[in-house]
């Protein structure tokens, strides 16, 4: 179901900006490798190719039946001609130094036999996709250098318009911490005179003073020097001081300098460490004329792609015992999946396997065979959208240039510090630029939770409509869905039993965008209740002109002769939508409408022109809806296809067009000669009413949901607040222009 929300989202977007004649591209892609699909496809017997592709077909089926207006002539990622482009981009980042092989303890998801990213285990040391406890093992895997953007990654969140918890999630897992190098002259226990240095890093070196002895990582080049040694045979002479070296286990290899200054009286571990290993407490000594820089470290580490998979994108190198690794000539991409099909690495299928070296034929060489990890595939797809059909590169820099970055992405939270770190990185090496930012505007949809029945006393979830042992009760709670939980829904059979527009205007009515969503089946009723009232308001408004025979008012261009109500309603959802996009509100704004309509319409009153205004604004919640009406009431589609707050110059220049061709709308004609409208808007300090002032709709309705804000403001400032604030002393302190335009409300202290 969070996929049903999220597309809902984006459509309802996407149809907006459309409607206000934005050139929108709205498009929809398959991110298609990976293990569920391939551990799904090992328990079902079946190439994890065909299954994807069937699961594809079906997905595309339920989304187009749910209206929404993607471009669905896109790709998988496991298509050859996408997993080309893939890599491509892993050896553009290999020649650039930016990919390289290396040893080190990785994390081993037990369940899914592979090793996963840092940022692919969660704080209680699970997978996160298997949920199984991650283990520690030496392996020799591939990573990609996202640490040399570490900087860049940093200062650019400063730079987009992003939820604020998003931004700070990410920053914490950057992990930028200033502090000093300090270098300390090492000297072997046997020898006189120091023979090397030892760096290390601190962020107290207001303790340098205290230290007590220093401590290297377990594979510091130090502690290689002299294995399975804990006190190393080395020490450092300060003055009078004789510090001593050990290897720690706390001590981070890829943190810092991998060493550390140890400062028991500051530092609870240091403490730790020396108690156990009875290091003695040394007098203090002021240590300031060594060597001391001020640096910066960063808490991130090298993203590790290698997978040992099948159902991936192969890394594209081959491995030559005279050469070493060669990346695989373009000519000969892409680097196709073995046919034979193994539930763990390619290298299983030795005659894929066996290759001669790229440079010399003579040369037997073995392919790579580990697979990349999926957020590779997912982290340039947005270029990929651009130019789906180009076969030689990931995207012309035409294109690219003319389109990017992402005016608006829509996305979960849980990405907060995987694709969407990744997805910076990546765009930052592809548009060859640090500060180039691949997504402007941010928006995370909240989770879709369903509701779960458990047993009072023993927790245990129970199947719907199934009853509690005697003793025991049923507490209802909303939490991510799950088939453990037994609180799934199936988007297809609700689709059935409610139709398209019931089931998205519920997900857009029920909860803002960015907040969880408890799915309560009992609510749908009373949206599909509305829907009902709004098909038979239109009926009703069909009848009521055909009687009057008043149906040529609906011949109109745009909603130009709109009431107030409408107009107010109009901005209001403009407002939404482009600013705060809280689309419940909008849902809501669209139900008073409607009440209004009715209200219009039993009263005798004229309705056509914000009928037309009403299906309009609903088109982008309940596009099948509004289209339906429109026949019903004999209006051209084309109408729907405009939104009624369409920018001045817009009307202007659609006037002008009209002219030239004798053809002047007699709508837009009386747009043209009405008088300037005006709104009184209420000016309050501190809550309380101050007063009120006209300002002029026309002024208003020059820029679409947006308000303009300084113009009120300075206008209350002018007449009212100015007043006030020269009297008491008292400064602002904030502004707050509630969403409808009609009250502004001073804080001041
Ligand atoms: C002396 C000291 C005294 C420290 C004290 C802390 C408190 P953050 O903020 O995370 O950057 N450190 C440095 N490199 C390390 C490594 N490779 N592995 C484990 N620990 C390492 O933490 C920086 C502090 O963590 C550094 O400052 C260092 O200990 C330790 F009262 O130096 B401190």
């Amino acid at each position: 179901m969070g996929h049903v929300r999220v597309y809902t989202i984006s459509d309802c977007f996407a149809r907006y900006y459309a409607m206000n004649r934005r050139f929108v591209i709205h498009p929809m892609g398959w991110d298609a490798f990976g293990l569920p699909a391939e551990n799904a496809a090992i328990l079902n017997k079946v190439n994890p190719a065909e299954w994807t592709m069937s699961n594809i077909d079906f997905m595309r089926d339920q989304l187009r039946s749910l209206g929404l207006s993607f471009q669905y002539s896109t790709f998988a990622t496991c298509e050859e001609s996408y997993y080309k482009q893939t890599q491509r981009l892993f050896l553009q980042l290999y020649k650039e130094r930016l990919a390289y092989q290396g040893f080190a303890t990785v994390h081993w998801d037990p369940v899914d036999q592979t090793v996963l990213a840092n940022e692919q285990v969660d704080a209680e040391g699970r997978s996160w996709r298997s949920g199984a406890l991650v283990e520690k093992r030496d392996l020799k895997q591939w990573f990609l250098r996202i640490t040399d953007y570490s900087e860049p990654l940093l200062k650019g969140l400063d730079t987009v318009d992003w939820p604020s918890d998003v931004v700070a999630a990410q920053k914490q897992w950057i992990g930028r911490s200033e502090g000093h190098v300090v270098e300390f002259p090492l000297t072997h226990d046997d020898a006189v005179d120091p023979q090397t240095v030892l760096k290390i890093f601190t962020t107290r070196i207001d303790t340098l003073n205290y230290v007590d002895f220093l401590a290297v990582s377990v594979d510091h080049p130090l502690a290689r020097e002299f294995p399975k040694t804990t006190r190393l045979p080395l020490h450092a002479v300060v003055g009078n001081k004789k510090i001593p070296v050990f290897a720690a286990e706390y001590v981070l290899s890829d943190y810092g300098c991998g060493a550390i200054m140890g400062v028991p009286r500051h530092d609870e571990r240091d403490a730790a460490f020396a108690a156990a290993h009875g290091i003695p407490s040394l007098p203090d000594e002021d240590l300031h004329h060594l060597r001391i820089s001020a640096t910066a470290t960063y808490h991130l580490r090298d993203w590790l792609v290698s997978r040992q998979r099948y159902w991936g994108c192969p890394i594209p190198i081959i491995h030559c015992p005279k050469c070493g690794p060669v990346p695989v000539p373009d000519r000969d991409l892409p680097v196709r999946l073995p046919s034979k099909i193994t539930s763990g690495p390619l290298s299983q299928d030795q005659e894929w396997s066996s290759v001669p070296c790229p440079c010399d034929e003579r040369l037997p060489s073995r392919r790579e065979s580990d697979t990349l990890d999926t957020f590779v595939d997912s982290s340039f797809y947005f270029h990929r959208y651009l130019d789906i059909a180009n076969p030689d590169e990931i995207v012309s820099q035409e294109l690219r240039d003319k389109y990017l970055p992402v005016d608006l992405y829509i996305g979960g939270k849980e990405h907060a510090c995987m694709h969407l770190l990744y997805a910076r990185f990546v765009d930052k090496v592809l548009m060859n630029n640090p500060s180039a930012e691949p997504f402007t505007r941010l928006l995370t949809q909240g989770m879709v939770l369903g509701k779960t029945r458990k047993t009072s006393i023993s927790k245990r979830y129970l199947l719907p409509g199934e009853a509690p042992p005697t003793h025991e009760s049923v507490v209802e709670v909303f939490e991510k869905m799950s088939k453990s939980k037994f609180n799934g829904i199936s988007p297809s059979e609700l689709l059935q039993e409610h139709g398209a527009d019931v089931l998205r205007l519920y997900t857009l009515f029920k909860a803002p965008p960015h907040l969880s969503l408890e799915w309560d089946e009992r609510d749908i009723v009373g949206v599909k209740r509305w829907v009902t009232r709004v098909w038979n308001l239109v009926h009703a408004a069909a009848a009521a002109a055909a009687a009057a025979g008043t149906q040529s008012l609906l011949t109109g261009t745009s909603g130009f002769a709109m009431s107030p109500f409408m107009l107010e309603t109009a901005r209001f959802i403009s407002h939404v939508v482009e600013k705060s996009h809280s689309l419940n509100t909008a849902v809501a704004a669209l139900m008073k409408a409607s009440t209004q309509l009715q209200k219009d319409l039993d009263a005798g009153r004229e309705i056509q022109q914000d009928l037309l205004v009403f299906l309009q604004l609903l088109v982008p919640f309940a596009p099948f809806l509004a289209h339906e009406s429109a026949s019903v009431l004999g209006i051209d589609q084309t109408k729907l296809m405009v939104w009624p707050l369409l920018l001045r110059e817009d009307v202007g220049n659609a006037v002008a067009a009209w002219q030239t061709s004798g053809d002047m709308s007699p709508d837009a004609a009386a747009v043209m000669a009405t008088p300037p409208m005006e709104r009184t808007v209420v000016v309050q300090i501190n809550g309380k009413t101050k007063g009120t002032m006209t300002v002029s709709v026309e002024k208003l309705q020059q820029e679409p949901g947006a308000l303009p804000e300084p113009d009120i403001r300075s206008l209350a400032m002018e007449k009212i607040v100015g007043r006030h604030l020269s009297r008491t002393g008292q400064v602002v302190k904030r502004v707050i222009i509630p969403p409808t335009g009609k009250l502004i409300n001073f804080v001041v202290a």
